[in-house]
């Protein structure tokens, strides 16, 4: 009984999928997903990437955006190859998303907004291991456009309490690599935890 109604779900959203390719949010939320089967065995934040569930832990394939969705979102965040289609996708302006969305926060793996980026709209404190092997110990810029704070996370062993950096809301920086670590050196490529709050 419930396998056929969810094949009946499944071919309503192909449907709506097919027809619909310019609605922001649509949900189009693969099988695997109503199931509970995170491919591979999913250990990091999960993300919709052409149709394909991909675990952002591991590799992320030819995507190059990913984009935390709304709270009521099946899959928390949406990947696309570039900004052109991640526009497209969520809805917005292209520039407009490259500048980072208002009320977002926008990470990159390399300085002056480039290479792959992750983008979180809501509070809380994600480990950047669970966003692809490129994100902890990669960041290199961001833009923060929202307008509560962050705090950017080194992880230590031992005695050595963890490195932190605190920054308001509205904050840009280009480069990590010109803002000073406590123990000498940058905090380019040092996060591995960011708090967004
Ligand atoms: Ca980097
Ligand atoms: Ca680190």
């Amino acid at each position: 009984m419930f396998r056929s109604s969810r094949i009946v779900l499944a071919l309503g959203l192909a449907t709506a999928l097919a027809t619909s390719t310019t609605t922001a949010h649509a949900e189009t939320v693969p099988e695997a997903v109503q199931e509970g089967q995170a491919g591979g065995g999913a250990v990091g934040a999960l993300a919709l990437h052409e149709g394909e569930l991909i675990d952002l832990a591991e590799d992320w394939g030819e995507a190059e955006v990913c984009i935390q969705q709304d709270e009521d979102a099946a899959v928390e965040f949406r990947c696309y190859d570039d900004d052109v289609s991640a526009a497209a996708g969520e809805g917005v302006g292209t520039a407009d998303l490259r500048d980072c969305l208002v009320g977002t926060l926008c990470l990159w793996e390399n300085t002056h907004f480039t290479g792959k980026r992750v983008q979180f709209q809501r509070a809380g404190t994600y480990n950047m291991a669970d966003y692809h092997g490129g994100f902890r110990d990669k960041i290199s810029s961001f833009h923060n456009d929202r307008n509560a704070g962050m705090t950017l996370v080194d992880f230590r062993s031992g005695i050595i309490a963890d490195r932190k950096i605190d920054y308001l809301g509205k904050t840009v920086v280009a480069n990590l690599g010109s803002v000073a670590y406590p123990d000498g050196g940058s905090w380019d490529n040092k996060t591995d935890r960011v708090i967004v709050k």
